[in-house]
């Protein structure tokens, strides 16, 4: 009765979830219920201004109404038949993607860890079928403190001990080499190497954006070698640096393009893997699969997730307004900070290392009314919804100042 008739505050929800719940995760406590554009309001009443954004996933803002709107009017008609049969919508996805990207193909996922998995069993087809690299010998190259989900291949491939550490025997077939070196990529490639898996800016690793002329190396490489480059985009793409894809900004194609997150807009878990008929062109009837992948609520809601994208000028706001963040961010005078660093709305406020860590001041700021996350110990990672205006950076940029004048 009592359970029924009081507000519930925080603590509750957090008790909840602390008795229940398994313990791999160690969140602010803060207990959101609702979200509107770039706030987030919790079970208390308080307001934040959202400077993570699920991660990426809702570049397009909390509860975007027209994504909403399209993912109420679907799930009153259809939700899911299986790929046993065919739905009504799926092509129209396909057919966007493909208009938006120009890739010839589309697999479509749930979530990102999948979406990179399903990335690693084409590229092995490829290496077997097309490039003719000798049975189980096919390997793929990714690098240092990447970061690509938490499924027990892809943690094969970590150098995150955490993300690892009691999880083996672990996939083989993966050679780590540093990020952001075009030599080491070229040294690493045999005969056998099939493929390289990069993000074109690593997230969790920190906020790390390769040199300049990076991406446009490794694509080199990998077509003289004949080598596939796969981008992992499931963070940096649809419009967060503000371009559609991070690898724009260098104007590189990769040959496998993997996205997820803010390609649902939040609602949903929905990924994909993007190429042209060389890679997934090699897919027969049988060879993958997954009973939620492609279904009609996701081929909706990522229809209308990539329309609002573009049509409300997100991408631009990200690249003209990630300008000004990390602007504002560079002016202020405090003696913790080491670097401001990113590519248009993906940023990292980097901290000295005798600053105490990042997460007191994450936890500063929202105590302020700011939800950011740190990553790795010392960066102070901001990446709200692209929606976010001139008035808002300002704030943040104020209570951010302020904050690190802690001692
Ligand atoms: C968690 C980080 C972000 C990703 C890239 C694949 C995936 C992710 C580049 C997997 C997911 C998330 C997952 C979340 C934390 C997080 C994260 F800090 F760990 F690195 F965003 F920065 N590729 N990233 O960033 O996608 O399977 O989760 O849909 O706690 O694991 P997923």
């Amino acid at each position: 009765m009592a359970d029924t008739l009081m507000n519930k505050t925080s603590d509750y929800y957090i008790e909840l979830e602390e008795r229940f719940g398994a313990h791999n995760y160690h969140p602010l406590d803060v207990v959101i219920e609702r979200g509107e554009g770039v706030w987030l309001t919790d079970v208390e009443g308080r307001r934040y201004l959202d400077c993570l954004s699920a991660y990426s996933a809702v570049n397009q803002g909390h509860c975007h109404p027209r994504i909403r709107q399209a993912l109420v009017n679907q799930a009153s008609r259809l939700s899911l038949v299986s790929r046993a049969f065919r739905n009504d919508q799926l092509g129209r996805l396909y057919a966007r993607l493909h208009e938006l990207t120009g890739y010839d193909r589309v697999l479509p996922m749930n979530s990102g860890a999948e979406a990179v998995e399903t990335a690693v069993k084409a590229a092995r087809k490829w290496g077997y079928q097309v490039k003719g690299i000798a049975p189980d010998r096919a390997e793929i190259i990714v690098c240092r403190d990447n970061f690509h989900g938490r499924t027990t291949t892809v943690i094969s491939f970590s150098t995150e001990e955490a993300y690892r550490r009691d999880f083996g025997p672990f996939t083989p077939g993966f050679k780590i080499i540093p990020y952001g070196k075009a030599d080491a990529l070229e040294a690493a490639i045999t005969p056998e190497t099939a493929a390289v898996l990069l993000e074109p800016i690593q997230g969790e690793a920190g906020v790390i954006v390769p040199p300049d002329g990076y991406l446009r190396s490794v694509r080199d490489i990998c077509t003289r070698h004949n080598v596939l480059m796969m981008a992992d985009e499931i963070q940096t793409g649809l419009g967060r640096t503000g371009r559609l894809f991070a690898c724009d900004h260098e104007e590189v194609r990769p040959d496998v393009m993997i996205i997820g997150k803010a390609l649902s807009g939040g609602f949903y878990p929905i990924s994909a893997v993007l190429s042209d008929d060389a890679v997934l062109g090699l897919f027969r009837p049988g060879d993958h699969g997954s009973t939620f992948g492609g279904n009609p609520l996701a081929a909706v809601v990522a229809c209308e997730a990539l329309d609002v994208l573009i049509e409300e000028g997100m991408i631009e706001n990200a690249a003209r307004l990630g300008e000004y963040f990390q602007e504002r961010l560079a002016e202020i005078n405090s003696p913790h900070i080491r670097e401001v660093r990113g590519k248009g709305l993906l940023i990292g406020v980097v901290l000295k290392h005798d600053a105490g860590g990042a997460r007191r001041f994450c936890e500063a700021l929202r105590d302020r009314g700011i939800l950011c996350k740190e990553t790795r110990k010392h960066v102070i990672r901001l990446a709200p919804p692209l929606v976010i205006t001139r008035e808002e950076i300002d704030w943040v940029v104020t209570q951010l100042a302020e904050v690190l004048q802690m001692p």
